[in-house]
Formats: C-alpha cells, sequence, structure tokens
C-alpha cells in the first residue's frame, strides 16, 4: 500500500512555513530597533555622605527611538532629574531618539542618587541599571571622579588632565 502525505503531513509542512516566515520577520524587525550604547558615566564625589547625582550619554545607532524609563542601583534609590530655570524637577522618563543621543550633563539632565548605603569613594564605581521601554536593561558603570569633574570643560584642557587622582586627596 503507498502512502501519500495525508492531511497531517501537509498541516505540519504548512507550519513549518509559516513558522519560518515569522522567524524571518523576526530578523527583519531587529534592524529597525533601538541599537542602544551607554559611554561616559560619572559620577561626581558627594559632598553629601548619602546623596550623589550621576551623569552619561546614551547613544541610539537604531532607526528606532527609545525610552529610559527608570534607573535602578544597589547603591541607594535613584529617580532621574531635569533641570529648568535652574530648578531640579523629577521626570518619569528621558526620550533617547532614533539615530541621536540622551545626555546626562551638569546643569541639564541628571541622575539623583538618594538614601546611599555607601558613599562613593574617588576611583570606585557606581553600577546602575537603566531600563528602557523597548531595549530592556542595560547595565552602566559610573566612574566616581573629582567633586568639580565636568567632561565638558575638560575637553579643553585634556592634555593637562590627570587620568588618576592624587593619592593625598583621598583618604581611604
Ligand atoms: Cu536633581
Amino acid at each position: 500500500m503507498s502512502r501519500r502525505h495525508g492531511a497531517g503531513a501537509r498541516a505540519l509542512i504548512a507550519a513549518i512555513a509559516v513558522a519560518s516566515g515569522l522567524a524571518l520577520a523576526g530578523c527583519s524587525d531587529d534592524s529597525t530597533k533601538p541599537e542602544l550604547k551607554v559611554s561616559g558615566g560619572f559620577v561626581p564625589k558627594p559632598a553629601m555622605p548619602d546623596m550623589a547625582s550621576g551623569f552619561f550619554t546614551v547613544t541610539n545607532s537604531g532607526a528606532e527611538a527609545d525610552e529610559l524609563t527608570s534607573v535602578t542601583s544597589d547603591v541607594g534609590e535613584v529617580t532621574m532629574h531635569t533641570t529648568k530655570n535652574q530648578a531640579m524637577k523629577a521626570v518619569s522618563s528621558f526620550d533617547v531618539p532614533a539615530n541621536g543621543e540622551l545626555k546626562l550633563e551638569r546643569g541639564g539632565n541628571h541622575l539623583m542618587l538618594e538614601k546611599l548605603k555607601r558613599t562613593p569613594k574617588l576611583g570606585e564605581k557606581v553600577s546602575v541599571e537603566l531600563h528602557f521601554a523597548k531595549s530592556g536593561t542595560v547595565k552602566a558603570e559610573l566612574d566616581v571622579k573629582a567633586a568639580n569633574h565636568n567632561p565638558k570643560t575638560e575637553a579643553q584642557t585634556k592634555n593637562k588632565t590627570e587620568t588618576q587622582p592624587h593619592s593625598h586627596t583621598h583618604t581611604e
């Protein structure tokens, strides 16, 4: 008795075709997703023992925008602030434009780290998890820098900038 493909086999072949079609669609979707990279993260050595600020740049090389919706850290509570008319204001998210960047910098957008369990010291790193609407969680390490550290103004005097702080300036 000869066997031919029955209804079951045809359904299976159809299912495979559909599945591979979906896989291909999934692949092509990837190219339009946000492509995020976090750079230049730092925390100025805080003046207060339990409160600090944080700065970094998120570069998006993808064709789709994303949104930073929250930030967490094992060091304490983290909120997102913007600066308007020299006053800080808490915001619930920061936009990351397509093919653009989100900049957190002095005098503008920044993180507030509060109720710190330990005070960040020069040369240490503060780990933060950045939670994005589309890209999920991205971890970043923020270098603890001198209290007056500002990449914007230091870019002009880069040759004079030391990579290591003077050891006599920190007490531990
Ligand atoms: Cu603030």
